[in-house]
C-alpha cells in the first residue's frame, strides 16, 4: 500500500524558523507529496535544498495555495495576517507561528502535549504559541493536573535567535566588535547591544509597564491551560544567548509539594526530560539543548518557607520545541489522527 502524502508549504522558508521547520519535517519523515518554499521577494528565485529534494523559492505576494494541505507560516506577524486568511481559504490547515491570532477565540491554540483536542475546533488557522509560553506550558501541565496551579511568576533568559536570523547577527558582531575593542555597529534589531548585557526588554512596551512579550505568556497560559483566572506574572529578559531560552519559574500550588512525586510526573510527561543531579552539576543548559526536542527540566526546589510553592529551571530550544517543531508535531497529529 502506498502511504498518503500532504503537500507542504512553509511560508518564510528562508528565515531562522522556516529552515528548521524543513529540517524537522524531514528528520520526522513527514509523508509530503509536493513541498513548496514561500518568502519574500529578496529570496525568490533561490534554490534551497530539504527534504531530499531542490526547492525554488516563491515570492509570498503571488503564490498560489491551491492544493496545500499544510501551510506552515513564520515570516512575522504582519505577513501572516495578510497571507493566512487566502491560505486556509484556499483549502490549507495554516499552522501560523506569528502572534497574529494566537488570541482569536476562533482560533486554536496548541501544544500537542498539552491541548491536542482544541486542534479539532480549528476553522482553518492553528496557532502556535510563543515559544516562551510553549516550553513552560509544557512543564505546568502535570502540575496543574495533580496539584492545582494557583500562581505563575516566571523570569525568562531568552535568545537572540527569538529575533530571527538577525538576531543572532547582530549578537555575532557586536561581540566579535566588544572583544576587538572596535567600535559596536549600532544594533537594529535590539534596542541597544547584546553582547555582553542582560536586556530586560523584548518586543514591544505597554502602557500598562509590560511587554508585548511578557503579555503572551500571561494570556497564552491561561488559553492553552484553559484557566482564563490564573495568575501569571512574567518578566522577559534578553541575554547573549545564541540559541534556547531558559526560564526561572515558581508556581503556587493547591497543596504542600512532594518534589519525589513532582520528579516523578515530570519523568512520565512526554516531551520533558529531566536534568537534575546538582551533585554532579547536571542542570539544564541553553548550549545544551540546542538542536533538542524536550523541555528540559531541572533545579527543582521547595521553596524554603512555603511548602505549597515549587521552583525550578526549564530550558528548550527557541527555535524547535518554541517554533518548528511544535508547528509540525500538530500537523503531524492530524495526520496520525486523520482529523
Ligand atoms: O512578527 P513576529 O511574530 O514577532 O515575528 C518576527 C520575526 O521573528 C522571527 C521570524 O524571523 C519573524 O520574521 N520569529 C517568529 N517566531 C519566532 C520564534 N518562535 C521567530 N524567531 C524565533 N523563534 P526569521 O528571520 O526567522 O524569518 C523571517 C522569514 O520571513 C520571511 N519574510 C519576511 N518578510 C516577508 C517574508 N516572507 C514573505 N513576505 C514578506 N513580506 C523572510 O524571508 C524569512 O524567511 P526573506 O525573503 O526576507 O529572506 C530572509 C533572507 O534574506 C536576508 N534578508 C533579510 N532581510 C533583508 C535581507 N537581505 C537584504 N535586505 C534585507 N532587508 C536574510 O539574510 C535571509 O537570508
Ligand atoms: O511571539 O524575540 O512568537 O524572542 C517569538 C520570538 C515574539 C518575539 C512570537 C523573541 C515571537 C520573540
Amino acid at each position: 500500500m502506498t502511504q498518503k502524502t500532504f503537500n507542504v508549504a512553509v511560508v518564510g522558508a528562508t528565515g531562522a524558523v522556516g529552515r528548521e521547520m524543513l529540517r524537522v519535517l524531514e528528520e520526522r519523515e513527514f509523508p509530503i507529496g509536493e513541498l513548496r518554499a514561500m518568502a519574500s521577494s529578496r529570496s525568490a528565485g533561490k534554490t534551497i535544498e530539504a527534504c531530499g529534494r531542490e526547492v525554488v523559492v516563491e515570492d509570498l505576494e503571488s503564490a498560489d495555495f491551491s492544493g496545500v494541505d499544510y501551510a506552515l507560516f513564520s515570516a512575522g506577524g504582519s505577513v501572516s495576517k495578510a497571507h493566512g486568511p487566502r491560505a486556509a481559504q484556499a483549502g490549507a490547515v495554516v499552522i501560523d507561528n506569528t502572534s497574529a491570532f494566537r488570541m482569536d477565540p476562533d482560533v486554536p491554540l496548541v501544544v500537542p502535549e498539552v491541548n491536542p483536542e482544541a486542534i479539532e475546533e480549528h476553522k482553518g488557522i492553528i496557532a502556535n504559541p510563543n515559544c516562551s509560553t510553549i516550553q513552560m506550558v509544557v512543564a505546568l501541565l502535570p502540575l496543574a493536573q495533580n496539584y492545582g496551579l494557583k500562581r505563575v511568576v516566571v523570569s525568562t533568559y531568552q535568545s537572540a535567535s527569538g529575533a530571527g536570523q538577525s538576531g543572532v547577527t547582530e549578537l555575532l558582531e557586536g561581540a566579535r566588535a566588544y572583544l576587538s575593542g572596535e567600535q559596536e555597529p549600532t544594533p537594529s534589531t535590539f534596542a541597544h547591544p547584546l553582547a555582553f548585557e542582560a536586556l530586560p526588554h523584548i518586543d514591544t512596551f505597554d502602557p500598562n509597564g509590560y511587554t508585548r512579550e511578557e503579555l503572551k505568556m500571561v494570556r497564552e497560559t491561561r488559553k492553552i491551560l484553559s484557566d482564563p483566572d490564573l495568575q501569571v506574572s512574567a518578566t522577559c529578559v534578553r541575554v547573549p544567548v545564541v540559541r534556547s531560552h531558559s526560564e526561572a519559574v515558581t508556581v503556587d500550588l493547591g497543596r504542600a509539594v512532594d518534589v519525589d512525586e513532582v520528579r516523578k510526573l515530570w519523568q512520565e510527561m512526554p516531551g520533558v526530560e529531566l536534568v537534575d543531579d546538582p551533585e554532579h552539576v547536571e542542570y539544564p543548559l541553553a548550549r545544551r539543548a540546542e538542536g533538542a526536542d524536550p523541555c528540559f527540566v531541572g533545579r527543582i526546589r521547595r521553596d524554603l518557607d512555603r511548602p505549597e510553592t515549587l521552583h525550578f529551571w526549564v530550558v528548550s530550544d527557541n527555535l524547535r520545541k518554541g517554533a518548528a517543531l511544535n508547528a509540525v508535531q500538530i500537523a503531524q497529529f492530524m495526520v496520525e489522527e486523520d482529523l
